[in-house]
């Protein structure tokens, strides 16, 4: 299977990409496999990543149509995580606070799922607009009471809506730069929406806590690309938009930035020390990324054989999560249905279907009480905290849980 191998950047358009990691040729991470559909062959694609030396951005090489990724096989519901609930909550707050929200202001957000986090500003009464591709999260949004469009945020919608007298105080893109092919045509939409004094703020994984952790699971055809306040900056400053500060949360999605960005160019000191660091440990250049692959091939050896050890010596492993990123681990370390025999999942919209590629079945988290594995392989190690705390009896009972990176171990 081909879809369109992007030979340009997609921020700045240089055509000297170089590659520094190949994942192989894979299904795609959220296509779960419906029962009656074991046997018809997937969908898979080259799954190869590059870096542009010209404007600093990891991108990856492929190109699958957006609406075969966040249309047709979408089952990523946001409100699934406590963690993810209670930082939105804490960002809308803030938010509310700094910015002085209130009946008179607009807040968009773009790719904004099920409404998790836009709700917690209709209920103080900021009028609020949801914008969303994927039609089962948007339906449930707008049930929510959440205006929600479902669609694909452009230049067009921005058009649209600026033409319906819709300006924006504040944008909040999460977790959706990276999910956008057409790079530039969606900034233009941000800086067209957003009112003369308004803010957006964009987070997003960190390319170096990728790199540093060996996060490389957290790849997959919906992340075309990863970013570095470098990358960002240069980006926002083709569309006359400003970094102006930045904050960094460790523990969401193995470590995301938060940048807060503006008409007006005022960059705090936070920012100016973000791009220093950026060029000191040289993630402006192809070197930094050199070594990546032979790293990730190690973890990969490393994990295959401790699953293997124990499944050998006849214990029992299943997965916990039917994150994408799952996805990208078990089909690249190669756990079939032999080492990792289930993976549970507390989405339904995910449960009774099966892992793209290794095929596991995804089942209810309370079946860990029956059916007692004896190792829990954290494919949502990001919610290792989460999942531990929610997980107390399982462990009381001797359970035990395998953390994949940065490197293999078996908790604490
Ligand atoms: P989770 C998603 O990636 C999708 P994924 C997306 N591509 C993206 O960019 C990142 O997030 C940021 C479940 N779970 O969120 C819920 C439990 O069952 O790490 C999810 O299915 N019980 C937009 O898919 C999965 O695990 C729990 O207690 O890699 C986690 O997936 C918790 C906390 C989660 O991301
Ligand atoms: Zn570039």
């Amino acid at each position: 299977m081909t879809a369109e191998a992007a030979v340009a950047c997609r921020s700045c358009g240089g055509l000297d990409l170089h590659p520094f990691l190949d994942l192989g040729v894979t299904p795609l991470a959220d296509a779960l496999v419906a029962a009656d559909n074991l046997d018809a062959p997937e969908e898979r694609y080259p799954l190869q990543v590059a870096f542009c030396p010209d404007c600093a951005l990891v991108q990856i090489l492929e190109e699958v149509p957006p609406h075969k990724l966040f249309v047709d096989n979408y089952r990523y519901f946001s409100s699934y995580s406590d963690a993810v609930l209670e930082h939105s909550r804490r960002h809308a707050t803030s938010l509310i606070d700094t910015r002085r929200l209130g009946p008179d202001s607009l807040v968009v957000e773009l790719a904004s799922n099920d409404g998790y986090l836009l709700r917690n500003f209709v209920v103080a009464g900021v009028p609020v607009l949801g914008i969303d591709p994927a039609p089962d999260q948007a339906a449930a949004a707008n049930a929510a009471g959440v205006p929600t469009i479902d669609a694909f945020f452009g230049s067009d919608v921005a058009e649209t809506l600026r033409h319906d007298g819709r300006v924006a105080d504040v944008i909040i893109a999460n977790n959706v730069l990276a999910h956008v092919p057409a790079l530039n045509d969606f900034v233009a939409g941000m800086a067209m929406l957003l009112a003369d004094d308004g803010l957006i703020t964009i987070e997003s994984p960190y390319v170096r806590e990728l790199i540093d952790r060996v996060e490389f699971d957290t790849i997959y055809h919906e992340h075309y690309c990863y970013y570095s306040c470098t990358s960002m900056e240069r980006l926002l400053r083709r569309h006359q938009l400003h970094l102006n500060d930045v904050e960094f949360f460790p523990d969401l999605h193995g470590g995301t930035l938060r940048w807060h960005v503006g008409h007006h160019d005022d960059p705090s000191d936070r920012v100016v020390e973000y791009l220093q660091r950026e060029r000191d440990a040289g993630v402006d250049r192809f070197a930094y990324y050199q070594a990546f692959a032979i790293r990730v091939e190690d973890v990969a050896d490393r994990l295959r054989t401790l699953i293997g050890d124990l499944v050998a010596s006849g214990a029992t492993v299943a997965g916990y999560g039917a994150a994408a990123k799952g996805a990208t681990l078990l089909n690249y370390v190669g756990l079939g249905t032999d080492l990792v025999s289930f993976v549970v999942d507390r989405n339904p919209h995910k449960q009774g279907r099966h892992m793209p590629g290794t095929h596991q079945p995804i089942e209810d988290p309370a079946v860990l009480g029956e059916r007692r594995p004896d190792y829990l392989l954290l494919l949502a190690w990001n919610f290792a905290a989460e999942i531990a705390a929610q997980q107390r009896d399982y462990l009381a009972g001797g359970g035990l849980m395998i953390l994949p990176v940065p490197e293999p171990r078996i908790m604490p």
